[in-house]
């Protein structure tokens, strides 16, 4: 899964698809076209930023910024687009223009989402969070974290599954960096084997975060080595999707570990694999 952010101010890559506060669809179109080419098989288009102290967004920015990009990017590839939203309206616009999947960080915590998202009849990727993200670094406290955020999620898709979503219409994720400290997230990560016995598609997103930068003491824009190791680890321990900026290291990395890792271990590969297409 290739990020695609349509925010003015990702954190990532500095709001390059804006100029002039106005979104450029032909730079999001080439980004797109680069990222299909170097062998992504999602990409992820989200317009509202998670990133501490970020402006708040009108349900009609989100729109604005969604849906052309969306709507752009299934004319003219032949590709499966996620929607990164936590916003009902975006849900259901985003159905209707053809993703295949709902991307939601706060797990259809707001009002009126799980709703949204069912009636689309989307599989949906429920993620943990601690806290909200203005606020889901200050503090971050657990007991135990592979405990909780565990049976969080799992607890999560049963009221999914009682409100009528079907088993196989649901994926978890850890939620790297929201509401984590390194500690928290290498506990996580080295717990993926039992997020992955959940029996649930599992994603990853560790692309360029902080973790990556206290681990290896790298600026943003010097993470993807450490990026593509940690995601090529994550597949190995049965990750269903990884969530990456930088599609070219990541595949090098996957390709080159499954070439040479354990087979056995290696077995599982692609079987865990989420089928979007
Ligand atoms: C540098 C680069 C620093 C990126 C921070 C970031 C996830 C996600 C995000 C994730 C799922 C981000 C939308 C945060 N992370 N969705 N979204 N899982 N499912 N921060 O881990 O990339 S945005």
């Amino acid at each position: 899964m290739a990020i695609l952010n349509t925010t003015p101010d990702s954190f990532s890559d500095g709001g390059s698809f804006f100029q002039n506060n106005a979104l450029q669809l032909d730079a999001v179109l080439r980004a797109a076209e680069a990222a299909i080419s170097e062998g992504a098989s999602i990409l992820d288009v989200g317009g509202e930023s998670t990133r501490p102290g970020a402006a708040s967004i009108t349900v009609q920015e989100e729109l604005d910024r969604v849906l052309p990009v969306v709507e752009r990017i299934l004319r003219a590839f032949d590709v499966a687009v996620s929607v990164d939203t936590s916003t009902p309206d975006v849900m259901r616009e985003a159905a209707v223009a053809g993703v295949k999947l709902i991307n939601d960080v706060r797990a259809l915590s707001r009002d009126g989402a799980l709703e949204a998202a069912l009636e689309t009849g989307l599989p949906v990727c429920l993620m943990h969070m601690q806290g909200s993200p203005q606020t889901m670094q200050t503090n971050p406290s657990y007991d135990d974290p592979v405990s909780e955020v565990l049976e969080w999620l799992l607890e999560r898709a049963r009221q999914c599954l009682a409100a009528g979503f079907s088993q196989g219409q649901i994926l978890l994720d850890p939620g790297f960096g929201f509401g984590k400290t390194l500690a928290h997230n290498q506990a996580l990560f080295r717990a993926l084997p039992q997020f992955v016995a959940s029996g649930f598609p599992i994603l990853v997103g560790v692309s360029r975060k902080t973790m990556i930068g206290e681990i290896t003491g790298r600026p943003v824009n010097q993470r993807d080595v450490g990026s593509a190791v940690a995601a090529a680890m994550a597949a190995a321990s049965g990750a269903a999707i990884v969530r990456v900026h930088d599609v070219v290291s990541t595949r090098d990395a996957l390709r080159v570990a499954s070439a040479l890792g354990d087979p056995r271990s290696l077995e599982c590969w692609g079987s865990h694999a989420f089928q979007v297409k």
